[in-house]
């Protein structure tokens, strides 16, 4: 991949430097053709070295030279659409290749669907992107070396280990939901251009951290300017005793978020993930503080997810299941999908939460369209070492996951059924037979229908690849949270000036109210919206 990634970069930077059209366009050979009278640049081939009168011919045919290629008989040429098979016919003319539009390979920037859920572009689009805010990640720290995201300072409590850098990978993701870069690759953050801070009170396994690490990093970020701090982690007895009124406060910790909101920073807080074990509903802590906004988990449907604690704390909803982010570099995944029999059109991809990886060399084998991906469906055509394209929807992706896999499928693409990104989840680390689960991704209804198109009218092969990368889908309220920052951050960019409390009241009245009218336990005031959140 990285080979053809390369030559690709250099084929492109070779041909901006001849002078031809490398604007990159979404490819589409249907419409190139069909306007009759339109002109369009090839490459002719000839089988000498070409002289005056090769060049003459071109003129001939009502075409222009571009460029004399130095070292191949070849000319780039801008000839009307129409001459071209009678110049590929002419006397001396080799060849005329078609001047294709090149795609570096697995490059491309893909919008997680909760980014999309909550508009963030439309507030980009209005010119609020989070810059000149700061936003202090409280976690164990950010990958320095990530090529989405730009650390701008920090602190670390990590004994003996003062680098700011992430070895967990927890905290990269947080980041990366807040602020990767909108920069063409990758992912994009909800304000990609706010100022992130690694702020690391947790080690590599996610431990070592302290109520009083966490308050000397709300000292520095009071110290230090912060605007916005996320936490996305939990303390205390939250979440393990039968109700909130008995969870002890903890006087200094409560002393310390009040000093920072005082000093002018918006708190944000994970809602917590322990809903469903029996002992709820209510909000861990230190979301269910007073000045610490708490923030549960929809999934991309606006449910609150299974997992998403909820109480008479709860304030907002964000956001936070299968969310795909940044990763610790080379640990995570990159995924790419291409429709090898057209052109290696690509497709964006979004791996399945506990989806296994490819080979290196990816799975390159046809494709076939298998509907709701059902055991019926398969009992009608054999999908052995072949891909299968589904529709989302009928039985959960674990049960289409394994489906697939009894069929002797090589992997599983799961298209949307409603407009946009999506991502999903297998559930668990294994299928219930402790198998590990076929290559999963999902794709949206576009590129499904594409794709079934594709199948049904010729056969189709695909090259998919799930290999280490830089980004990871994870779920959970600390995905939630970091929504509810970056929307903050958002705020503030239009308002620097905006205290803790107004910037509050703002994410209160722009979100999307869920569930009963109003607030309510479930949702609060309702899933943050970026682009509301701006007017
Ligand atoms: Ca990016
Ligand atoms: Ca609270
Ligand atoms: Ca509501």
């Amino acid at each position: 991949m990285y080979r053809r990634h390369h030559s690709a970069v250099i084929l492109a930077m070779a041909l901006l430097l001849a002078g031809c059209d490398t604007t990159p366009t979404e490819y589409d050979s249907a419409r190139q053709g069909s306007l009759i009278g339109s002109t369009k640049t090839v490459l002719v081939g000839f089988e000498q070295t070409p002289g005056a009168a090769q060049l003459a011919l071109i003129a001939t045919f009502g075409g222009q030279v571009t460029h004399r290629y130095k070292y191949v008989p070849v000319v780039a040429a801008t000839i009307p659409a129409s001459v071209q098979a009678e110049l590929a016919a002419a006397p001396g003319v080799a060849y005329v290749s078609e001047n294709e539009t090149l795609y570096p390979l697995g490059s491309r920037q893909v919008t997680d669907w909760g980014v999309q859920k909550i508009e963030a572009a439309a507030a980009w689009s209005a010119g609020f992107k989070g810059q000149g805010i700061k936003v202090g990640i409280f976690d164990s720290g950010i990958d320095i070396d990530h090529p989405d995201l730009v650390v701008a300072g920090g602190l670390s409590l990590v004994d003996n280990d003062p680098s700011l850098d992430d070895c967990n990978g927890h905290g990269t993701h947080v980041a990366g939901i807040v602020a990767a870069r909108n920069n063409g690759h990758s992912t994009v953050g909800v304000s990609p251009n706010a100022q992130l801070y690694a702020m690391r009170l947790a080690d590599c396994a996610w431990a070592g951290g302290t109520v009083a690490k966490m308050m000397q990093l709300l000292e520095w970020a009071i110290d230090n300017g912060m605007d916005v701090v996320n936490m996305s982690f939990g303390f205390g007895l939250a979440g393990l005793v039968p109700t909130p009124t008995l969870i002890p406060p903890n006087e200094a910790a409560t002393a310390a978020f009040n000093a920072a909101y005082q000093a002018g920073i918006v708190l944000i807080a994970a809602s917590g993930n322990s809903a469903g074990t029996g002992n709820f509903p209510y909000v861990g802590y230190p979301a269910s503080h007073p000045n610490v906004i708490a923030v549960g988990a929809t999934d991309d449907a606006d449910n609150l997810s299974s997992f998403s604690q909820f109480g008479t704390d709860q304030e907002l909803a964000a956001p936070g299941v299968a969310n795909l982010s940044s990763y610790l570099v080379g640990q995570g995944l990159n995924t790419s999908l291409f429709v090898r029999t057209d052109n290696d059109r690509e497709i964006d991809a979004i791996p399945m939460e506990f989806s296994s990886q490819t080979s290196k060399k990816g799975i390159n084998v046809s494709a076939i369209y298998t509907n709701l991906g059902t055991p019926v469906d398969y009992a009608v055509q054999d999908c052995t070492g072949r891909i299968s394209v589904t529709l989302r929807g009928g039985p959960t992706f674990a049960q289409k996951a394994e489906w697939a896999r009894d069929a002797g499928c090589a992997a599983l693409i799961i298209h949307n059924n409603q407009p946009g990104t999506f991502n999903g989840t297998l559930g668990a680390a294994q299928d219930p037979q402790g198998r590990p689960w076929l290559p999963v991704a999902g794709i949206t209804l576009a590129d499904g229908l594409y794709l079934k198109d594709q199948i049904e009218s010729r056969p189709t092969t695909a090259g998919f690849f799930i290999v280490p990368g830089n980004l990871a889908v994870f779920s959970g309220t600390s995905m939630a949270s970091p929504h509810a920052a970056g929307v903050a951050a958002l705020i503030l960019s239009k308002n620097p000036a905006a205290t803790p409390d107004q910037v509050r009241q703002k994410l209160r009245d722009s979100a999307d109210d869920l569930g009963t009218p109003g607030w309510d336990p479930l949702f609060g005031y309702g899933r943050v919206n970026a682009r509301r959140a701006v007017q």
